[in-house]
């Protein structure tokens, strides 16, 4: 099983999504094995996005991370950091699926409602930062009915 850092936004706190974003992405079958509602600060943004660090938008993106609170969650199934992505939609909502969560829920390329870890080795490291106490292991009745053996 693999495990991945998804953020929801502070325009997706704003718009009173969280529940419907998370319904989405619990339904997928996906297991919360962390979850946090807090304030990123700017350490924390830098350190997150540190990797878009000479980017034209990367002043953006810290504000706009640090603009209100957040919710932050661990995500745990097979081939976690693909289905979320797949599960987001495109970076730029307006460009987005019909179907995902940025292309049914957002039309702006900034405000784009979500972040997930785009491989394996960043969800480590961003599962790191944002849940340094670790995650929650757990098994659920339903798992088998998710993913064959
Ligand atoms: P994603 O969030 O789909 O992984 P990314 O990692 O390439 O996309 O970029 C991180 C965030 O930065 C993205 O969610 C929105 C913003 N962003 C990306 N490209 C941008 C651009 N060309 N102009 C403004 N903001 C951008
Ligand atoms: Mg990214």
């Amino acid at each position: 099983m693999d495990r991945t850092l998804v953020l929801l936004k502070p325009d997706a706190i704003q718009r009173g999504l969280v529940g419907n974003i998370i319904g989405r992405l619990e339904a997928r079958g996906l297991k919360i094995v962390g979850l946090r509602f807090l304030q990123v600060d700017r350490p924390l943004a830098e350190r997150h996005y540190a990797v878009h660090q000479a980017r034209p938008f990367y002043a953006g993106l810290v504000d706009f991370i640090t603009s209100g609170p957040i919710v932050a969650l661990a995500l745990e199934g097979r081939n976690a950091v693909d289905a979320v992505r797949a599960t987001m939609g495109a970076t730029d909502a307006a460009k987005a699926a019909p179907g995902t969560i940025r292309g049914d829920l957002g039309i702006d390329l900034g405000h784009n409602l979500i972040h997930g870890s785009d491989s394996a080795e960043t969800a480590v490291n961003e599962l790191k930062l944002f849940f340094p106490e670790g995650l929650v292991d757990y098994a659920r009745a339903l798992d088998g009915w998710i993913t064959e053996a």
